[in-house]
Protein backbone atom coordinates (compact mmCIF):
# COMPACT_ATOMS: atom_id res chain seq x y z
CA UNK A 1 0.00 0.00 0.00
CA UNK A 2 1.32 3.44 -0.69
CA UNK A 3 2.21 5.69 2.65
CA UNK A 4 -0.63 8.09 1.48
CA UNK A 5 -3.10 5.65 0.67
CA UNK A 6 -6.96 6.47 2.05
CA UNK A 7 -7.29 3.40 5.01
CA UNK A 8 -10.32 1.43 4.54
CA UNK A 9 -13.79 2.24 5.91
CA UNK A 10 -15.15 -1.16 7.67
CA UNK A 11 -18.47 -1.32 8.66
CA UNK A 12 -20.06 -4.51 9.71
CA UNK A 13 -22.92 -6.88 12.35
CA UNK A 14 -21.43 -8.27 15.16
CA UNK A 15 -23.58 -10.36 17.44
CA UNK A 16 -22.87 -11.01 20.96
CA UNK A 17 -23.99 -14.02 22.21
CA UNK A 18 -23.91 -16.22 25.56
CA UNK A 19 -26.03 -17.52 28.18
CA UNK A 20 -27.80 -15.45 30.20
CA UNK A 21 -26.37 -12.62 32.91
CA UNK A 22 -22.64 -13.33 31.40
CA UNK A 23 -22.97 -9.54 30.72
CA UNK A 24 -23.87 -9.22 27.23
CA UNK A 25 -25.84 -5.94 27.23
CA UNK A 26 -23.57 -4.83 30.12
CA UNK A 27 -20.44 -5.16 27.07
CA UNK A 28 -22.62 -3.79 24.22
CA UNK A 29 -23.16 -0.35 26.42
CA UNK A 30 -19.71 0.10 27.24
CA UNK A 31 -18.53 -0.35 23.27
CA UNK A 32 -21.05 1.65 22.48
CA UNK A 33 -20.89 4.33 25.66
CA UNK A 34 -24.32 4.60 25.77
CA UNK A 35 -27.00 2.81 27.72
CA UNK A 36 -29.08 1.50 25.27
CA UNK A 37 -29.76 -2.24 26.36
CA UNK A 38 -30.70 -2.68 30.22
CA UNK A 39 -29.62 -4.60 32.53
CA UNK A 40 -29.60 -6.66 35.48
CA UNK A 41 -28.26 -9.35 38.14
CA UNK A 42 -31.65 -11.26 37.03
CA UNK A 43 -30.96 -13.90 33.87
CA UNK A 44 -33.13 -13.14 30.80
CA UNK A 45 -33.13 -9.61 31.45
CA UNK A 46 -32.93 -8.76 27.19
CA UNK A 47 -35.39 -10.07 25.01
CA UNK A 48 -35.05 -8.83 22.27
CA UNK A 49 -32.06 -8.10 19.42
CA UNK A 50 -30.85 -4.34 19.93
CA UNK A 51 -28.59 -2.62 17.60
CA UNK A 52 -26.32 -0.77 19.43
CA UNK A 53 -24.25 1.61 17.34
CA UNK A 54 -20.31 2.74 17.73
CA UNK A 55 -19.01 5.41 14.75
CA UNK A 56 -15.21 5.37 14.88
CA UNK A 57 -13.64 7.56 12.24
CA UNK A 58 -12.28 4.31 9.92
CA UNK A 59 -15.06 1.88 11.03
CA UNK A 60 -18.60 1.66 12.12
CA UNK A 61 -19.67 -1.21 14.49
CA UNK A 62 -23.54 -2.13 14.54
CA UNK A 63 -23.29 -4.65 18.18
CA UNK A 64 -26.39 -6.74 17.94
CA UNK A 65 -27.11 -7.74 21.81
CA UNK A 66 -29.31 -10.61 22.20
CA UNK A 67 -31.38 -12.58 24.86
CA UNK A 68 -29.52 -14.89 26.70
CA UNK A 69 -29.73 -18.20 25.17
CA UNK A 70 -31.62 -20.71 27.66
CA UNK A 71 -33.05 -24.24 27.66
CA UNK A 72 -34.85 -24.03 30.79
CA UNK A 73 -38.62 -23.09 31.08
CA UNK A 74 -40.95 -24.00 27.62
CA UNK A 75 -42.86 -21.52 26.97
CA UNK A 76 -43.44 -19.29 23.96
CA UNK A 77 -41.48 -16.63 24.64
CA UNK A 78 -38.71 -18.27 25.38
CA UNK A 79 -38.63 -20.20 22.52
CA UNK A 80 -38.96 -17.06 20.39
CA UNK A 81 -35.87 -15.60 22.88
CA UNK A 82 -34.01 -17.98 21.12
CA UNK A 83 -35.19 -17.76 17.61
CA UNK A 84 -33.78 -14.03 17.55
CA UNK A 85 -30.49 -15.96 19.15
CA UNK A 86 -30.33 -18.17 16.05
CA UNK A 87 -31.25 -15.34 13.20
CA UNK A 88 -28.68 -13.13 14.86
CA UNK A 89 -26.22 -15.46 14.60
CA UNK A 90 -27.21 -16.32 11.03
CA UNK A 91 -27.03 -12.43 9.67
CA UNK A 92 -23.43 -10.84 11.13
CA UNK A 93 -20.16 -10.76 10.41
CA UNK A 94 -18.33 -11.26 13.31
CA UNK A 95 -19.86 -13.04 16.80
CA UNK A 96 -18.59 -12.18 20.34
CA UNK A 97 -18.91 -14.85 22.46
CA UNK A 98 -19.25 -14.02 25.81
CA UNK A 99 -18.13 -16.46 29.22
CA UNK A 100 -17.36 -15.34 32.68
CA UNK A 101 -14.30 -15.65 32.72
CA UNK A 102 -14.55 -17.73 36.49
CA UNK A 103 -16.14 -20.48 34.87
CA UNK A 104 -16.91 -22.02 31.24
CA UNK A 105 -20.38 -24.21 31.30
CA UNK A 106 -21.95 -27.04 29.58
CA UNK A 107 -24.50 -24.16 28.62
CA UNK A 108 -21.55 -21.57 27.62
CA UNK A 109 -20.93 -24.27 24.96
CA UNK A 110 -24.09 -24.90 23.73
CA UNK A 111 -24.40 -21.28 22.88
CA UNK A 112 -21.21 -21.65 20.58
CA UNK A 113 -22.00 -24.85 18.83
CA UNK A 114 -24.77 -22.56 17.50
CA UNK A 115 -22.55 -20.59 15.38
CA UNK A 116 -22.12 -21.31 12.11
CA UNK A 117 -18.92 -23.02 11.15
CA UNK A 118 -16.38 -20.48 9.31
CA UNK A 119 -18.06 -17.79 11.05
CA UNK A 120 -15.25 -15.03 12.80
CA UNK A 121 -15.46 -15.43 16.46
CA UNK A 122 -13.77 -13.80 19.25
CA UNK A 123 -13.98 -14.74 22.87
CA UNK A 124 -14.82 -12.68 25.42
CA UNK A 125 -14.01 -13.61 29.13
CA UNK A 126 -16.07 -10.82 30.95
CA UNK A 127 -16.17 -10.08 34.77
CA UNK A 128 -12.34 -10.49 35.01
CA UNK A 129 -12.36 -7.70 37.99
CA UNK A 130 -13.86 -10.09 39.52
CA UNK A 131 -11.01 -12.65 39.50
CA UNK A 132 -8.73 -12.73 42.76
CA UNK A 133 -6.47 -14.70 41.20
CA UNK A 134 -5.39 -13.42 37.47
CA UNK A 135 -3.31 -16.79 36.92
CA UNK A 136 -6.04 -18.55 36.61
CA UNK A 137 -6.60 -16.64 33.45
CA UNK A 138 -3.56 -18.59 31.92
CA UNK A 139 -5.41 -22.24 31.95
CA UNK A 140 -9.12 -20.50 31.08
CA UNK A 141 -7.54 -18.78 28.36
CA UNK A 142 -6.13 -22.28 27.45
CA UNK A 143 -9.53 -24.38 28.03
CA UNK A 144 -11.43 -21.97 25.55
CA UNK A 145 -8.74 -21.86 22.81
CA UNK A 146 -9.25 -25.81 22.60
CA UNK A 147 -13.12 -25.55 22.20
CA UNK A 148 -12.77 -23.89 18.66
CA UNK A 149 -10.87 -21.51 16.37
CA UNK A 150 -10.98 -17.79 17.54
CA UNK A 151 -9.75 -15.19 15.81
CA UNK A 152 -8.97 -13.90 19.20
CA UNK A 153 -9.72 -14.47 23.21
CA UNK A 154 -9.59 -11.14 25.22
CA UNK A 155 -9.96 -11.39 28.81
CA UNK A 156 -12.31 -8.22 29.51
CA UNK A 157 -14.54 -5.95 32.12
CA UNK A 158 -17.51 -4.71 30.90
CA UNK A 159 -18.40 -3.39 34.01
CA UNK A 160 -14.77 -1.18 34.92
CA UNK A 161 -14.40 -0.92 31.09
CA UNK A 162 -10.81 -2.87 31.03
CA UNK A 163 -9.49 -4.20 27.67
CA UNK A 164 -12.41 -2.95 25.41
CA UNK A 165 -10.27 -1.47 23.06
CA UNK A 166 -8.07 -4.82 22.46
CA UNK A 167 -11.45 -6.23 22.06
CA UNK A 168 -12.72 -3.86 19.20
CA UNK A 169 -9.63 -3.60 17.38
CA UNK A 170 -9.77 -7.90 17.12
CA UNK A 171 -13.42 -7.52 15.87
CA UNK A 172 -12.21 -4.53 13.57
CA UNK A 173 -10.03 -6.32 11.55
CA UNK A 174 -12.58 -9.06 10.68
CA UNK A 175 -14.89 -6.52 9.36
CA UNK A 176 -15.50 -6.69 5.37
CA UNK A 177 -14.72 -2.83 3.97
CA UNK A 178 -17.85 -0.55 3.63
CA UNK A 179 -19.67 2.72 4.49
CA UNK A 180 -21.55 3.42 7.20
CA UNK A 181 -25.16 1.80 7.65
CA UNK A 182 -26.18 4.34 10.17
CA UNK A 183 -25.64 8.30 10.75
CA UNK A 184 -22.71 9.24 13.22
CA UNK A 185 -24.46 9.80 16.28
CA UNK A 186 -26.47 6.94 15.95
CA UNK A 187 -26.51 4.78 18.45
CA UNK A 188 -29.07 2.30 18.26
CA UNK A 189 -31.77 1.07 15.78
CA UNK A 190 -34.96 1.32 18.23
CA UNK A 191 -36.74 4.13 18.92
CA UNK A 192 -37.52 6.16 22.36
CA UNK A 193 -40.96 4.55 22.22
CA UNK A 194 -39.03 1.04 22.60
CA UNK A 195 -36.07 2.48 25.08
CA UNK A 196 -38.65 3.90 27.09
CA UNK A 197 -40.55 0.94 27.59
CA UNK A 198 -37.32 -1.32 28.37
CA UNK A 199 -36.53 1.44 31.14
CA UNK A 200 -39.80 0.39 32.82
CA UNK A 201 -38.62 -2.93 32.47
CA UNK A 202 -35.40 -3.04 33.37
CA UNK A 203 -36.45 -1.46 37.23
CA UNK A 204 -38.86 -4.25 37.66
CA UNK A 205 -35.81 -6.69 36.90
CA UNK A 206 -33.89 -4.76 38.94
CA UNK A 207 -35.81 -4.26 41.95
CA UNK A 208 -38.82 -7.14 42.49
CA UNK A 209 -38.30 -10.55 43.32
CA UNK A 210 -37.95 -13.76 41.23
CA UNK A 211 -41.04 -14.29 40.42
CA UNK A 212 -42.32 -10.86 39.01
CA UNK A 213 -40.59 -10.05 36.64
CA UNK A 214 -40.91 -13.05 34.48
CA UNK A 215 -44.85 -12.89 34.43
CA UNK A 216 -44.22 -9.19 33.38
CA UNK A 217 -44.13 -7.34 30.27
CA UNK A 218 -44.32 -3.27 29.50
CA UNK A 219 -45.90 -1.88 26.94
CA UNK A 220 -46.03 2.44 25.45
CA UNK A 221 -50.14 3.25 25.06
CA UNK A 222 -48.83 6.52 24.42
CA UNK A 223 -45.77 8.40 23.80
CA UNK A 224 -46.33 12.40 22.56
CA UNK A 225 -43.17 14.63 21.77
CA UNK A 226 -43.76 18.36 21.91
CA UNK A 227 -40.74 20.49 21.78
CA UNK A 228 -37.99 19.64 24.55
CA UNK A 229 -41.07 17.31 26.83
CA UNK A 230 -42.10 13.91 26.37
CA UNK A 231 -44.96 12.81 27.97
CA UNK A 232 -45.19 9.10 28.24
CA UNK A 233 -47.98 6.32 29.28
CA UNK A 234 -46.66 3.00 29.76
CA UNK A 235 -48.19 0.15 30.84
CA UNK A 236 -46.88 -2.92 33.25
CA UNK A 237 -48.68 -6.38 32.11
CA UNK A 238 -49.00 -9.01 34.72
CA UNK A 239 -50.06 -12.62 34.56
CA UNK A 240 -51.96 -12.71 37.97
CA UNK A 241 -53.72 -10.11 40.25
CA UNK A 242 -51.40 -10.67 43.04
CA UNK A 243 -47.95 -9.71 41.08
CA UNK A 244 -50.04 -5.79 40.26
CA UNK A 245 -50.19 -6.10 44.27
CA UNK A 246 -46.52 -6.65 44.88
CA UNK A 247 -45.58 -4.42 41.76
CA UNK A 248 -47.44 -0.95 43.16
CA UNK A 249 -46.15 -2.09 46.67
CA UNK A 250 -47.62 -0.52 50.12
CA UNK A 251 -49.32 2.80 49.27
CA UNK A 252 -48.03 2.93 45.24
CA UNK A 253 -44.58 3.37 46.76
CA UNK A 254 -42.80 0.42 44.87
CA UNK A 255 -44.10 1.92 41.51
CA UNK A 256 -43.11 5.16 42.41
CA UNK A 257 -39.78 4.06 43.16
CA UNK A 258 -39.53 2.29 39.25
CA UNK A 259 -41.01 4.89 37.45
CA UNK A 260 -38.95 7.77 39.11
CA UNK A 261 -36.02 5.53 37.93
CA UNK A 262 -36.60 4.93 34.90
CA UNK A 263 -37.71 8.36 34.22
CA UNK A 264 -34.15 9.45 35.00
CA UNK A 265 -33.17 7.15 31.98
CA UNK A 266 -35.10 8.22 29.76
CA UNK A 267 -33.54 12.20 30.32
CA UNK A 268 -30.51 10.93 30.33
CA UNK A 269 -30.19 9.18 26.85
CA UNK A 270 -33.69 11.70 25.42
CA UNK A 271 -32.51 14.97 26.95
CA UNK A 272 -35.36 17.72 27.43
CA UNK A 273 -38.03 16.90 30.42
CA UNK A 274 -40.05 13.47 30.70
CA UNK A 275 -43.13 13.30 32.12
CA UNK A 276 -44.06 9.69 32.87
CA UNK A 277 -46.92 7.45 33.69
CA UNK A 278 -47.10 3.83 34.39
CA UNK A 279 -50.07 1.86 34.99
CA UNK A 280 -50.51 -2.11 36.12
CA UNK A 281 -52.93 -3.88 34.30
CA UNK A 282 -53.13 -8.18 34.48
CA UNK A 283 -53.55 -9.70 31.41
CA UNK A 284 -53.26 -13.78 32.58
CA UNK A 285 -50.82 -15.64 30.54
CA UNK A 286 -49.37 -13.43 28.08
CA UNK A 287 -46.38 -15.19 28.19
CA UNK A 288 -47.67 -18.01 26.07
CA UNK A 289 -50.21 -15.80 24.27
CA UNK A 290 -49.45 -16.26 20.70
CA UNK A 291 -51.46 -12.81 19.38
CA UNK A 292 -50.55 -11.09 22.78
CA UNK A 293 -46.73 -11.81 22.45
CA UNK A 294 -47.01 -10.64 18.74
CA UNK A 295 -48.92 -7.23 19.94
CA UNK A 296 -46.22 -6.60 22.92
CA UNK A 297 -43.33 -6.55 20.13
CA UNK A 298 -42.11 -10.32 20.80
N1 LIG B 1 -18.17 -7.81 38.22
C1 LIG B 1 -18.67 -7.63 36.99
N2 LIG B 1 -20.00 -7.75 36.78
C2 LIG B 1 -20.45 -7.56 35.52
C3 LIG B 1 -19.59 -7.28 34.43
N3 LIG B 1 -20.36 -7.19 33.31
C4 LIG B 1 -21.63 -7.40 33.70
N4 LIG B 1 -21.70 -7.62 35.02
C5 LIG B 1 -22.91 -7.87 35.83
O1 LIG B 1 -23.51 -9.08 35.41
C6 LIG B 1 -24.94 -8.99 35.52
C7 LIG B 1 -25.59 -9.36 34.20
O2 LIG B 1 -25.28 -8.37 33.24
P1 LIG B 1 -26.11 -8.22 31.89
O3 LIG B 1 -25.33 -7.30 31.03
O4 LIG B 1 -27.54 -7.88 32.18
O5 LIG B 1 -26.03 -9.72 31.35
P2 LIG B 1 -26.64 -10.34 30.00
O6 LIG B 1 -25.66 -11.35 29.52
O7 LIG B 1 -27.03 -9.27 29.06
O8 LIG B 1 -27.93 -11.08 30.58
P3 LIG B 1 -29.29 -11.53 29.80
O9 LIG B 1 -29.75 -10.40 28.96
O10 LIG B 1 -30.22 -11.81 30.94
O11 LIG B 1 -28.92 -12.76 29.04
C8 LIG B 1 -25.25 -7.56 35.96
O12 LIG B 1 -25.46 -7.55 37.36
C9 LIG B 1 -23.98 -6.81 35.59
O13 LIG B 1 -23.76 -5.67 36.39
C10 LIG B 1 -18.19 -7.16 34.70
O14 LIG B 1 -17.36 -6.88 33.82
N5 LIG B 1 -17.79 -7.35 35.98
MG1 LIG C 1 -28.83 -8.78 28.24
Amino acid sequence: MAANAEPVHRCGHVAIVGRPSVGKSTLLNALVGERVSITSRKPQTTRHRIHGILTEPDVQFVFVDTPGFQTRHASVLNARLNRVVREALADVDVVIWVVDAARVTEADRRVLALVPAGKTTVAALNKVDAIADKASLLPRMAEVAALREFAAIVPVSAERGLSLDALKGEVARALPPGPAIYGADDVTDRDERFLAAEYVREQIFRRLGDEVPYATTVGIESFEHEDEARCIHAVVWVDKPGQRAILLGEGGTTMKAIASEARKSMIRLFGGRVHLEVWVRVKKGWASDDAALARLGY
